[in-house]
């Protein structure tokens, strides 16, 4: 659909970035901080450890006053778990209350809204230790968690997100180094969906303890969500699509929103012999949650087209953006139609806006993108500049194109691209950078640490000072 006038984006738009605690703030082992299953993983050969980053520890003041300086109406951020109970249940470190406090009224001191991602892909190394998600006493650890840090910081965050990508930790866990996996487990597929079903437990709990505790407060979801392509007009490709697009997206969203699991994918898992355990009383639980708000991170979409193979390959995607196979349910297909980034991820603006349009028209709910974002080599100039019109363009069209989805009717309620700052990737390094501020650092040489302004932050400056209407340079 054309739209001969385009719709406002809303007076009260929250624009502004996005990071997560174990990807900026370095200080990995200080002021009684446990470890997570990120710092005790081996990181990909030829890229940094995660215990400086950004140094988003030491530096958040200065971080949050050029965030303010781009206008920034909110800051999405992750609450680091061990830095809060460094054993993951148990004695809290007040020390990790501290910061977070500061962060918090960091953010206030400006009036930029604070958006909490309570679980972004660190699980305590003590929790991993005793079963991780397979362990259905994490349902526990995360609520206790929870009701930590709503008692704590509850007063002053209004916006909440449960689990970062949870889709993604589910479907490649190994890539962003997160899945733990009993020693010789036998099906290794119903313990990770074992381990989902514990997630989606927990967030469900953590819900509605949030809207019992925090009665002014709002919260939703953060899956990954990529719409699922057909390859082509061939029936059979758009049964793959309807597939993946269960098993990718749906699942989570009909979880979150409706409290059911997904038909497809429920077929598939028992096909399988991979249905986790449901308890008694488990189906009320995840249908008494209901969230405020849909938060998810887009990045491109995916095509699919029929797998004609019948056994073998089990592998959902190769990372979080690049679909491969599972034997009889669907193939990743190379769209010839998109442009890929250096990191060989498609780029697809116009997929951002029937994404949108699709989460819209399956569950009604006002939705905040929590993720969106370009990956590349940035060159920081002589005279301290970092010249990034790819980015500007890649964030331009997809501005613009979510103004076409809230034209169509769908509500949206803000953007957070991927990332505020520069900060170390899932499994491709501090070179694969998404920041508006740019950090003097590489790979393995920390330099000054010190921060320039991008191209994109100015940029990103007038788009917010004219919310939205002046994309241009
Ligand atoms: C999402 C994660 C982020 C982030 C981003 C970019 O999947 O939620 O943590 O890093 O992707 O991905 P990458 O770092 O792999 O480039």
């Amino acid at each position: 659909m054309y739209h001969k006038k385009m719709k406002p984006f809303p007076k009260d738009f929250l624009w502004g970035a996005s990071t997560s605690a174990y990807q900026v703030e370095g200080a990995n082992l200080e002021d009684g901080k446990g470890p997570s299953c990120q710092d005790v993983k081996k990181v990909p050969e030829g890229t940094s450890e995660l215990n400086v980053c950004a140094d988003q520890y030491h530096r958040y003041k200065e971080d949050i006053k050029l965030m303010a300086e781009m206008g920034f109406k909110v800051y999405r951020f992750s609450i680091s778990w061990s830095r809060i109970l460094p054993e993951g249940t148990g004695a809290v470190n007040p020390l990790g209350i501290q910061y977070y406090n500061n962060v918090i009224d960091e953010c206030l001191k400006y009036g930029i809204e604070p958006l909490v991602t309570m679980f972004h892909f660190d699980m305590p190394a003590a929790l991993d230790k005793r079963g991780s998600w397979g362990n259905r006493e994490s349902v526990d650890w995360f609520v206790n968690f929870a009701k930590v840090m709503f008692e704590n910081f509850g007063d002053r965050v209004k916006y909440w997100l449960t689990i970062n990508e949870q889709n993604m930790l589910t479907l490649v866990g190994p890539v962003i180094g997160t899945l733990m996996l009993p020693e010789n487990c036998e099906n290794p597929l119903k313990e990770i969906y074992q381990q989902n079903h514990h997630m989606l437990l927990a967030q469900a709990k953590a819900m509605v303890l949030c809207h019992e505790m925090l009665p002014g407060a709002k919260i939703g979801p953060a899956p990954n969500i990529s719409l699922v392509y057909p390859a082509s007009c061939k029936p059979e490709d758009t049964t793959a699509a309807q597939n993946f697009n269960a098993i990718r997206n749906w699942l989570y969203l009909d979880m979150a929103v409706f409290g059911r699991y997904n038909n497809l994918v429920w077929s598939y898992l028992e096909e399988n012999d991979a249905c986790p355990e449901i308890l008694p009383g488990d189906e009320e639980i995840m249908k008494s949650a209901h969230p405020d708000f849909i938060g998810f991170n887009y990045y491109n979409t995916v095509t699919v087209e029929a797998s004609k193979s019948t056994e073998g390959s089990a592998a959902s995607l190769e990372d979080q953006q690049k679909a491969s196979e599972i034997a009889g349910v669907y193939k990743g297909f190379r769209n010839p139609n998109l442009l890929t980034t250096e990191f060989g991820w498609e780029i697809d603006p116009q997929g951002f806006r029937n994404t949108i349009r699709e989460m819209y028209s399956r569950y009604h709910l006002p939705m905040i993108v929590t993720e969106n974002g370009l990956g590349a080599y940035d060159t920081l100039t002589e005279d301290g500049k970092v010249h990034d019109p790819y980015r500007i363009e890649y964030l331009r069209q997809h501005i613009s194109v979510m103004q076409e989805a809230i034209t169509d009717g769908c509500e949206m309620m803000g953007y957070c691209p991927w990332s505020a700052i520069d900060l170390v990737s899932t499994h491709e390094g501090i070179r694969k950078r998404y920041g508006f501020i740019y950090v003097d650092r590489d790979e393995f040489d920390l330099k000054t640490l010190d921060r320039y302004r991008k191209d994109s932050f100015y940029w990103y400056k007038k788009v917010i000072a004219t919310n939205g209407e002046d994309l241009t340079d």
